[in-house]
């Protein structure tokens, strides 16, 4: 069962790779605005699951530079996401705001639509 993961994992980031989203180009000042508000995001997730893999795409295509955590990889990743969002799963994106409030964001698709709907221009 640990090689069909490892070779389902490796199709997906070889698939990823072969065709990874273009980034919207957006002006220097726009851009670091968007970076400035990106600063506060951490996404915990690893290399080869295909729901993280997911929401990194939308993040490439919209440009958006957020930290990556991969819990795989990393003790302290894991412990701070289960210690902060309560679940050992991924994607989790911990949204952190201007008031020092966190709050942690489970689901793929719940990701995708809060970065679209905060960093997409209508
Ligand atoms: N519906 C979730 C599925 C996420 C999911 O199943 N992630 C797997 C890794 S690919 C995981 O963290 N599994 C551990 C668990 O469910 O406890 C999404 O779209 O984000």
């Amino acid at each position: 069962m640990a090689i069909v993961r490892k070779i389902l994992g490796s199709l997906i980031l070889f698939f990823n790779w072969l065709f990874t989203p273009r980034g919207i180009k957006r002006s220097s000042g726009a851009q670091a605005a968007i970076d400035k508000q990106t600063g506060s995001l951490t996404l915990y997730q690893y290399q080869a699951c295909p729901f993280c893999v997911k929401v990194r795409r939308a993040m490439k295509r919209q440009s958006l530079d957020i930290e990556t955590r991969d819990v795989k990889r990393s003790q302290a990743a894991r412990e701070e996401l289960l210690t902060g969002g309560g679940d050992l799963k991924v994607p989790c994106l911990r949204v952190e705001d201007e008031q020092g409030e966190v709050s942690w964001m489970y689901e793929s698709g719940d990701i995708i639509g809060y970065l679209e709907g905060r960093f997409v221009a209508g």
